[in-house]
């Protein structure tokens, strides 16, 4: 497209915006604290996992001290994040939650 207009000015062009929304993943920390069957629950209950892999996902926060849950767009990731804490907080269980640009 011509840039210039009849009357010799500039025409501003709009680039298309296709860029995606940024993703989060949302991390589980482990504790020494929180049973792991609590651990389980959780990531049932609120990242909808099946029993196997949220025991997978528990071992594996236990063992290496950090694991993901899923990656969401930023407000779905915030809530879970919510979620995950105030589930904690309600049981009086120390377990961490915390979410980073994928
Ligand atoms: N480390 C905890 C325990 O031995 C279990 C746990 C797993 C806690 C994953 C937090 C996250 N009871």
């Amino acid at each position: 497209e011509d840039p210039h207009d009849g009357a010799g000015l500039t025409v501003q062009e709009s680039k298309p915006k296709l860029k995606q929304p940024p993703r989060y993943k949302v991390l589980l920390l482990n504790d020494d604290f929180t049973p792991m069957e609590f651990v389980v629950y959780v990531l049932e209950a609120i990242f909808g996992m099946s029993r196997e892999k949220a025991t997978q996902i528990m071992l594996h926060v236990h063992t290496r001290g950090v694991g993901v849950c899923g990656v969401f767009t930023r407000d779905i990731a915030e809530t879970k994040v919510a979620q995950v804490k105030e589930h904690a907080r309600a049981n009086q269980h120390p377990l961490m939650c915390t979410m980073e640009e994928a």
